[in-house]
Formats: structure tokens, sequence, C-alpha cells
């Protein structure tokens, strides 16, 4: 079966941005997954549809309700139930959370349906995380104004390795990142702009050759922009090589 995203927000149409365009939007409309959206604000009993209110204690800012968003949640976990998915993961996005990376992507790819959950305001009312089992998940230290947008990011990154989302022209596997190095430098036409070659190997037609420059190219930058990558990763013989050539030539890139 197909995953199924189900993101509980209060602006579900900022989602368009994910739905309807590029790669995720083309699997969406292929049903290679279904994304459904639970708006806290529709699960409110007041005139006002209240969906926040001032934190106790006092301070700047507003804190979301517990109750619409546990309904909502509910609303969604119930949903999945009656598809046989009785323990969706639920990811809060949050700053406190364990930062996104690849590793993390490929695990949640696995998955046959995730539950997001994006705040606004300071925060959420603690005592929905003793209601429910949820993970929190961060996209870095940097301030943003709510959890849509992560939200995006994270299921964009998913969607994209879902078998058939992508064109075999360009396969995830292939992606920078999926083997831990930044990417290479890239060309197209015309071979000279403005005085400005492109790299004869690349049109000479030998392959091995092209795949080898790529790889010194990549190594080459990941060494002097992401060290930190290499650090992380087993290198092959060849890249052990690579790099030492790299080392010994001067010119920076
Ligand atoms: C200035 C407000 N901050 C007070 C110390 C707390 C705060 C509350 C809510 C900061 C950001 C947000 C909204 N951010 C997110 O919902 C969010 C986020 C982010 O801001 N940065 C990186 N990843 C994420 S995931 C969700």
């Amino acid at each position: 079966m197909a995953p199924e995203y189900h993101v509980v927000t209060l602006f579900p149409e900022m989602f368009a941005a994910l739905t309807e365009f590029g790669v995720s939007g083309r699997a969406v409309k292929q049903q290679l997954c279904g994304v459904r959206f639970w708006n806290p604000r529709d699960f409110t009993q007041d005139n006002y549809h209240t969906v926040d209110d001032r934190p106790f204690g006092g301070g700047p800012g507003m804190v979301m309700l517990v109750e619409p968003l546990d309904l909502a949640l509910t609303a969604a976990r119930t949903v999945l139930r009656r598809q046989g998915i009785p323990a969706p993961r639920m990811i809060y996005l949050s700053p406190q959370g364990r930062r996104l990376d690849q590793a993390l992507v490929l695990e949640l790819v696995k998955e046959p349906a995730l539950v997001l959950l994006a705040g606004r305001y300071e925060g959420i009312d603690e005592r929905l995380f003793a209601r429910h089992a949820i993970e929190e998940v961060s996209l870095g230290d940097y301030v943003l104004s709510g959890g849509e947008l992560p939200a995006m990011v994270l299921l964009d990154a998913v969607i994209r390795q879902i078998p058939g989302a992508l064109g075999h022209a360009d396969s995830a596997s292939e992606d920078s990142f999926a083997d831990g190095l930044l990417d290479c430098s890239h060309y197209t036409r015309p071979e000279e702009y403005l005085g400005l070659k492109s790299p004869p190997v690349l049109r000479g037609g030998n392959h091995a050759a092209v795949t080898r420059w790529r790889l010194y190219q990549a190594l080459k930058r990941t060494s002097l922009r992401r060290p930190d990558l290499l650090e992380q990763r087993a290198l092959s013989p060849l890249e052990v090589e690579l790099l030492g050539e790299i080392h010994r030539e001067a010119d920076p890139d």
C-alpha cells in the first residue's frame, strides 16, 4: 500500500507547495502516497473556534490548546487504525527535536504512515505529549515562524525516496548525500560561455574518465567545505588515492 502522510496544521493551504509542484506534486497526483490534513480549528466547539490561549505563568506569545490538537491527532490515528496501521510514528516539528538528516529520511520512508504535527505560536500545551507518544524533529538551529515549512521539508525529502517518485534519469541513490559526499560541479551547453570553458573530459566520451573526474571533484569539494562528512564515512581505495592527489595539488576550488 502507498504510504499515508497525515498532517495536523492550522494552515493546510500552505502545503500546496508540496502537493501541487515538482517531484512531490507528481508523486501525490500519481497516488504513490496519500497526504491528508487535519485542522485543529475544525475540532473546536466555541463560537470563536479558539485554538490558542495565554500561557499560564505569564510571558509573551500564545500556547496552542491541548484539546483541539488531541482531537485532531486522534482523528488521524482513528483513520489509520481502520486501515490496519495501529501505531503510526507521530512527529512534532519542533526546535527542540532531533535534527533531520538523510539517515532519518531513509528510516521514515519505510513507514506505512506518518502523522506530522506542525505548531504555531510559542508552543503546545505539554499535556498533549502525555496523551500521545510523539517524537520531535528539528530542521536546525534557526528560528522559523511555525512547523509547516519544516513539515513540508521533511515530506519532500521522504516522498522523493518513494520508489517511482523520481524518473530513472535522476535516481534517488545518486543524490548528493546518498553516498555521503557533496555533489560535483555540473556543465551543459554551450561548450564555452564568455570565454569560460567547460571541462574537456566531460565531452571526451570516456565514461570511466568522467566518473573518476566527478568523484575527484566531489571529494575535493567535500574535503574543502564539509570535512566532517568525510570523517563519518569509510573511504574506498580509489577515494583514498584521489584524496592523496587532492592534498598534493595546490589550487583551491
Ligand atoms: C522566538 C520564539 N522562541 C522563544 C524562545 C521559541 C520558538 C517557538 C516556536 C521558536 C520557533 C518556533 C517555531 N518553529 C518551529 O515550529 C519549528 C522550527 C524552527 O523554528 N527551527 C528549526 N526547525 C523547526 S521545526 C519547527
